[in-house]
């Protein structure tokens, strides 16, 4: 059984916007595993460790900004092939060009408010996942429909 997991975060415009409910579905319909859910207002410092890879960017104090403006819902996935497969449902990070049917393809219009972030490679979801959430934040459990999602 697989334990490949994903962090992903609704940004601030996304629970201003009330798709807090309709995102994390989307997940739970795919038939991913929720291991961790929690509503935070990032600081500053916690915001710059998780895009530390964009620091010399031009956007990156706009991103900051943005994501420490208000509350964003953390949020762990479990599941085969989760990294990769979540990214897919969140559609690329422009929202203009992202496919419809996908998050940023049916929700947004703009990229610095793209309404969602999610991990690039198992190893910088694993990174995201130690920054985010401490350990007796995440709940091990066996879904009772697991037989009816792998074989
Ligand atoms: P993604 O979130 O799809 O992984 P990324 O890691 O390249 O995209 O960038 C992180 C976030 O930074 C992205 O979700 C929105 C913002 N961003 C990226 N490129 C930008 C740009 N050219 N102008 C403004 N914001 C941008
Ligand atoms: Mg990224």
């Amino acid at each position: 059984m697989s334990v490949e997991r994903t962090f992903i975060a609704i940004k601030p415009d996304g629970v201003q916007r009330g798709l807090v409910g309709t995102i994390i579905s989307r997940f739970e319909q795919k038939g991913f595993k929720l291991v961790g859910l929690k509503q935070l207002k990032p600081s500053r410092e916690l915001a710059e460790q998780h895009y530390d890879v964009h620091r010399e960017r031009p956007f990156f104090n706009g991103l900051v900004e943005f994501i420490t403006s208000g509350p964003i819902v953390a949020i762990v996935l479990e599941g085969d092939g989760v990294v990769a497969a979540a990214r897919k449902l969140i559609g690329a990070t422009n929202p203009l060009t992202a496919e419809p049917g996908t998050i940023r393809g049916d929700f947004g219009v703009n990229i610095g408010r793209n309404i969602i972030h999610g991990s690039d490679a198992i190893e910088t979801a694993q990174r995201e996942i130690a920054l985010w959430f401490s350990s007796e934040e995440l709940t091990e459990w066996t879904p009772t429909i697991q037989p009816w999602l792998y074989e």
